[in-house]
């Protein structure tokens, strides 16, 4: 069947009002650009002349402007799952003009298939080539794209021609069967295959081939700073011991390192001590840092979802394919943050918080229990299945106004029973099997800031002789104080 192109526009006008459409895209990377921006132009026309016009949005994580930006700012999408982090979609899901679900990225593709999703009408999917037969090779990322296109009724091809063609080969796609017919996955090792490296389609499916040659629109992270290179000496601290005393095992094991600048600089510090031996990753994105790990050796082998590189980095990437093509595996969201394989391979999880109760509970995704700030992620995929899980973040927020360390978190993303170690620049809380009383005690000892300490243990001395011991009518306190002052240290119990 001949290859039919044609413009981002004319894709657009295939798209009717309340389509769902699976987008590629995890992180910028790989995410549809020229057809969802043409998207938001219609709807935006078909606004000015009175016609309801919103889609419904799936990707496989955050997308960047072209995608989130360009529809929430056209006040076109509906709904959408299931992360993002995009300051145009973030304020409008928060404004409650936009129905946002947040889900374990693990979750999603197995949501579409089992038919929780409903009806996918379109997948929109980046690829830097494609066969007359159906043949599709994704591009930066893989998402929940293919299954987006087994199941998507038709499907919108975005050839970028910034990536090459040579690219296939990197790409280790399997989409599971559905229950009770789903098998093991054989992945022993970061570097194991067991998919295909293409998306085999139907090319009856494909409605249109629009060519482009955009950039991933991926922005350079904050780099390390005195504080979070703080939080990294303390994960250091924490490991070096975990390996001197044997809970470690002395050749290491695979490192999942989360999203954002306090990640990223943790994950700067684990690489240039030399006493942690040169490790392997199975993580959902790979960054910039872990390319430069990856030349000198460091890293030996990384497994993950999204190469999430800016520009100029992926263009030295491309300009060694063959080399990086022996180090890097890109898998379905599914597969890269699977929970089987996470616990199989003794995954090392390295997750931020955005405030940690001293009961041991973590809220990774809302600011004072109401605003969303981007999304649970891959965090609760790795953190409840990895050998050792560890939440940092740093005591204090907002030049010192909110405190890091809550008596109770005023939304909850993992829970007591899945976190293990948490870390600020103060210290670091071992809150393996201990109980709530002696887990307290750590986290305001070790983890919390000086101006929070004694707030912290008056709360603690209100309720005695509980196995948690709450105050349920002044839990939210501190929350409710940073409401009516601005300042948390207000707090009086
Ligand atoms: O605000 O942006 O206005 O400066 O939150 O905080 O300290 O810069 O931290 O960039 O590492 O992000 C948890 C959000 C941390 C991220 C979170 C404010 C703070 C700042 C950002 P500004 P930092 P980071 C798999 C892993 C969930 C998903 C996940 C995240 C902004 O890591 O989204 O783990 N994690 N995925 O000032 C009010 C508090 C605050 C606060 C921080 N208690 N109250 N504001 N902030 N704590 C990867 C994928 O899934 C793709």
């Amino acid at each position: 069947m001949a290859l039919k192109f044609i413009t981002a526009q004319e894709a657009a006008e295939f798209i009717n009002n309340g389509d769902t459409i699976a987008f590629s895209g995890f992180t910028p990377a790989g995410a549809a650009k020229a057809v969802p921006t043409a998207i938001a132009e219609r709807a935006k026309g078909l606004h000015e002349n009175g016609v309801d016009f919103k889609i419904n949005v799936i990707t496989g994580a955050s997308t960047g402007p072209s995608l989130d930006g360009a529809l929430a700012k056209a006040d076109a999408i509906g709904w959408r799952t299931p992360y993002q982090s995009n300051s145009d979609l973030r304020k409008k899901v928060n404004a409650g003009n936009i129905k946002f679900f947040d889900q374990h990225l693990s979750y999603t593709s197995q949501f579409m298939r089992y038919g929780f999703l409903g009806k996918i009408n379109y997948a929109v999917i980046e690829a830097c080539d494609i066969t007359e037969d159906g043949v599709i090779i994704p591009t930066t990322s893989c998402g929940t794209i293919a299954t987006g296109c087994h199941l998507a009724d038709q499907i919108i091809v975005e050839l970028n021609a910034k990536h090459p063609k040579t690219l296939r080969g990197i790409h280790d796609i399997i989409v599971p069967s559905v229950p009770p017919h789903r098998r093991t996955i054989p992945i022993n090792k970061p570097n194991d295959r067991c998919g295909d490296d293409h998306i085999k389609v139907d090319p009856a499916k494909i409605i249109g081939i629009v060519n482009t040659d955009l950039h991933d629109e991926v922005s350079p992270f904050t780099p390390a700073d005195p504080l979070t290179s703080k939080i990294g000496a303390n994960v250091i601290k924490f490991l070096l011991n975990e390996l001197r005393v044997g809970r470690i095992p002395k050749e290491f094991l695979p490192v999942q390192s989360g999203v954002g600048n306090i990640a990223n600089a943790v994950l700067g510090t684990l690489v240039t001590n030399k006493e942690i031996p040169n490790f392997t990753m199975y993580t959902e994105v790979v960054q910039n840092s872990v390319i430069d790990l990856i030349r000198e050796g460091r890293v030996t082998f990384a497994s993950a979802c999204a190469l999430t590189l800016t520009p100029d980095c992926l263009e030295e990437v491309y300009s060694d394919l063959h080399f990086f093509k022996t180090k890097l595996i890109l898998r379905p969201q599914e597969i890269s943050n699977n929970s089987g394989i996470a616990r199989r391979l003794g995954v090392i999880a390295m997750n931020t918080a955005i405030e940690m109760d001293i009961f041991g509970n973590v809220n990774s995704t809302h600011i004072t229990g109401t605003d969303m700030m981007n999304g649970i992620g891959g965090s609760g995929d790795f953190s409840r299945n990895s050998y050792i899980s560890i939440f940092s973040a740093p005591s204090v927020a907002k030049n010192g106004n909110i405190s890091a360390i809550v008596p109770m978190c005023s939304h909850t993303d993992h829970t007591e029973h899945d976190t293990m170690i948490f870390i600020t620049e103060n210290g670091i809380a071992d809150l393996r099997c201990l109980s709530p009383i002696d887990k307290a005690k750590k986290i305001i000892e070790n983890c919390a800031h000086e101006d929070y300490k004694e707030i912290l243990w008056d709360y603690l001395k209100l309720s005695e002789g509980k196995h948690t011991p709450h105050t349920l009518s002044k839990a939210f306190n501190m929350h409710v104080e940073f409401l009516d002052s601005g300042d948390m240290r207000n707090t009086k119990f």
